[in-house]
């Protein structure tokens, strides 16, 4: 597939003025490359031939020979050696950005412009192929926003270690949450034949710096459960040979009844010694097959799947089965976290799924092997709109931990609506634990620095699907880009990172690329607006978790998740009435969210229960609030269609017409989600909308 649809950040779109394109054309012309380059490396090269070929029109030479002309000069130099030309090029301060290391991280690049006429010469240095991989990317991406080599003196490494991306795809070819068509790795309970769409898929990850895929569903069902048994494993091989190409490893989810299951022995139990010899021998079948593969990612006890409760073993105990297997290949085990009672029951109000995953694991802290990382989502309960930050971040300080975002949209408009979420990550990465005093931000505990851990990282739920442009929505393409971009440097903003997606994506009209930005920008904000007030989630239908119901959440009996009645709403989570939850925090947090008057509004009713008179630090009452966001955000989600509509003729017309047709339908889901919503909270509460537009 050749359309602006499928190419998505990687147009690789010619190039019209005409002296930039010569300048492009002088310095890439000739490609020097090391005589002992790795396989990724390679492609690397290869991706900067056809990136030249389609920008500039150009065929670079590609040689071993040194050169007295201008030229690109492609070197692997490892550790100090070129930590020394970056020091000799004045650039050691980027190098260590988020780091303790003083020398190139075998992820890292410097890439150097120097000279002029036949002495210039453009000079990138990869710490390993992997750093010369992402360096390529970085050129790429001047080049397409059309931004001068000249005296460019670039040096960049990732400050997470583990990038990855996480499919919930089913080997029927369904995807688990999925909103962009079926899966592209299976079909009709086999693996697809079609590997090119599977290479594309891995560079367009590679080109945001991601690292690790785990490809197939957390959940796990019969035929994935063999994915680790020679009948499957020569061709999960072929899928890790196309990733490891681009320098991204390999991961399996695995179903932790296994042995069970398939293996022919009579339980599954982490202490029994015939099962830990059944996933040590398992564990050894796999790296015949895939000498660098990358480890298990396991969800147990968890929505029904099994795990080691069922023996009256804990999560360290089967967590550290795995691990012990795998040990010996250096493979990790990603171990989630999302635990939860499903059955609340609506009577019982000191019940609370927020607090489940830090009750569960906390006290296993210290117990967990070194190959094994807990993998905790952003927040408490589920990828929400909005919801606070999860506790276990800090409060487990002898543990490997990995952050885990959904970019897939769950519950944030199904790719139907435009929802950019970086911004909403950020805010996560941002968030200061007090874990060790001020300064405990999220960030540190991710890139392993605030505790010295051995392993951590970041994590998400990939949006993609066999649909031309993978992602259902265009727009929605920029939330991948956005978490690949995120997590290699969480310093970048919000704005930026919605600007160089853009104008890889749309090209460099000043008009588009202020309108999409913007819009981007606006889009979390709008969409919490018609959807979520003050911090209040769920209220959606059940199981397909799209639309408006807002008793509806399947585990929601009789509004446990909001607790609206008569006289008020949200969920009292407070030490001394409430949940308790607050007190999971570290101080001050702990005091923030507990205190009705200092808890941010955003988060009131995720907090405590209020009366619907009660006034917010806006100014307003809470049902005015409800009334009015839900008016305002859907007047701007048709504000969104009128934005995009002024870029006709300015956008190609397949996208055009594409991103078109859903801001159209989102304008009137929002305005459905506005009804139901208000006529809701109407109704319980008996309070009008103080400007009398509330008529039902
Ligand atoms: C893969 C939510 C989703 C489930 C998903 C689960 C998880 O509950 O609705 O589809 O299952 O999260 O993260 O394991």
């Amino acid at each position: 597939m050749n359309s602006t649809l499928y190419k998505a950040w990687l147009q690789y779109a010619p190039i019209e003025d005409r002296e930039l394109a010569a300048a492009y054309s002088r310095q890439l012309g000739t490609i020097v490359v090391d005589q002992q380059q790795s396989r990724v490396a390679n492609a690397a090269v290869q991706e900067l031939k056809h990136a030249c070929q389609s920008m500039l029109g150009i065929v670079p030479n590609i040689t071993s020979e040194a050169l007295n002309s201008s030229h690109l000069e492609v070197r692997i130099h490892v550790g100090a050696a070129a930590a020394a030309e970056g020091a000799a090029e004045g650039i050691t301060e980027a190098m260590d950005r988020g780091r303790a290391d003083t020398q190139l991280d075998p992820e890292g690049f410097t890439l150097v412009h120097s000279g002029q006429g036949q002495q210039e010469k453009l000079v990138l240095i990869g710490g390993s192929g992997k750093g010369i991989l992402y360096g390529v990317f970085h050129l790429l991406r001047l080049l397409a926003s059309h931004q001068p080599l000249t005296g460019l003196k670039v040096a960049d490494q990732p400050v997470n270690r583990l990038r990855m991306i996480n499919q919930w795809d089913n080997v029927d070819g369904t995807v688990e949450r999925g909103y962009s068509g079926q899966s592209i790795f299976y079909e009709n309970g086999r693996f697809t034949d079609n590997l090119e769409r599977v290479r594309d898929y891995a560079r367009l990850l590679a080109s945001v710096g991601m690292n690790a895929i785990s490809i197939n569903n957390v959940n796990v069902h019969e035929i994935e459960t063999r994915f680790i048994t020679a009948e499957y494993l020569p061709t999960v091989a072929k899928v890790a040979d196309i990733f490891r190409e681009y320098g991204i490893t390999l991961y399996l989810s695995i179903n932790f009844a296994a042995p069970l299951h398939i293996g022919g022995v009579s339980t599954s139990d982490p202490l029994n010694e015939e099962v830990r010899q059944w996933w040590k021998d398992a564990a050894d079948e796999i790296y015949d097959h895939i000498p660098d593969f990358g480890g298990f990612l396991v969800k147990a006890d968890s929505e029904h799947r099994p795990g080691p409760f069922a023996y009256g073993r804990d999560h360290a105990d089967g967590a550290n089965m795995l691990a012990e297997a795998l040990e010996p290949h250096g493979g990790l085990v990603i171990w989630r976290c999302f635990v939860y009672n499903c059955m609340q029951d609506w009577r019982d109000r000191s019940t609370d799924r927020a607090r489940a995953a830090y009750d569960h694991f906390t006290p296993l802290d210290g117990r967990f092997k070194d190959n094994v990382l807990l993998q905790i989502k952003n927040g408490p309960m589920d990828f929400q709109v909005r919801e606070p930050v999860s506790p276990l971040f800090g409060s487990m300080k002898e543990t490997n931990q990995v952050l885990e975002f959904q970019v897939a949209q769950e519950y944030t408009g199904q790719q139907r609506h435009v929802c950019y979420l970086v911004p909403q990550w950020k805010e996560v990465l941002d968030f200061d634990t007090y874990a060790d005093g001020a300064g405990s931000e999220v960030k540190k505990i991710t890139n392993g620095s605030l505790h010295g851990m051995k392993y951590s990282g970041i994590a998400a739920v990939s949006n993609i699907g066999n649909d031309e442009n993978w992602t259902g929505h265009t727009l929605a393409q920029a939330n991948l880009y956005g978490f690949g971009r995120l997590i290699w440097n969480p310093e970048l903003s919000s704005e930026g990172i919605a600007e160089e997606w853009t104008r890889l994506t749309f090209g460099n009209d000043e008009s588009v690329v202020k309108t999409v930005c913007r819009m981007l920008m606006q889009s979390w904000p709008i969409y919490e607006s018609y959807t979520s007030p003050l911090g209040v989630g769920w209220m959606i239908t059940p199981h397909t978790h799209y639309g408006p119901d807002v008793d509806g959440y399947e585990y929601s009996r009789w509004g446990t998740y909001h607790f609206a009645d008569r006289d008020g709403m949200g969920v009292d989570r407070t030490m001394a009435t409430g949940t308790g939850y607050t007190a999971q925090y570290f101080e001050p947090n702990a005091a923030l969210y507990d205190s009705l008057e200092d808890c941010p509004d955003e988060l009131l009713l995720f907090f405590h229960h209020v009366p619907y008179s009660h006034m917010l630090k806006s100014g307003k009452t809470v049902i005015q609030h409800i009334y009015d966001t839900h008016f305002e955000g859907a007047e701007a989600a048709a504000g969104l269609l009128d934005a995009w509509t002024s870029l006709e003729g300015k956008v190609d017309p397949e996208r055009f017409a594409q991103v078109a047709q859903r801001l159209a339908d989102q304008a009137e889901h929002a305005k459905h989600w506005r009804d139901v919503i208000n006529t809701y909270f109407y109704r319980k509460s008996g309070v009008p909308d103080d400007s009398g537009r509330i008529i039902y």
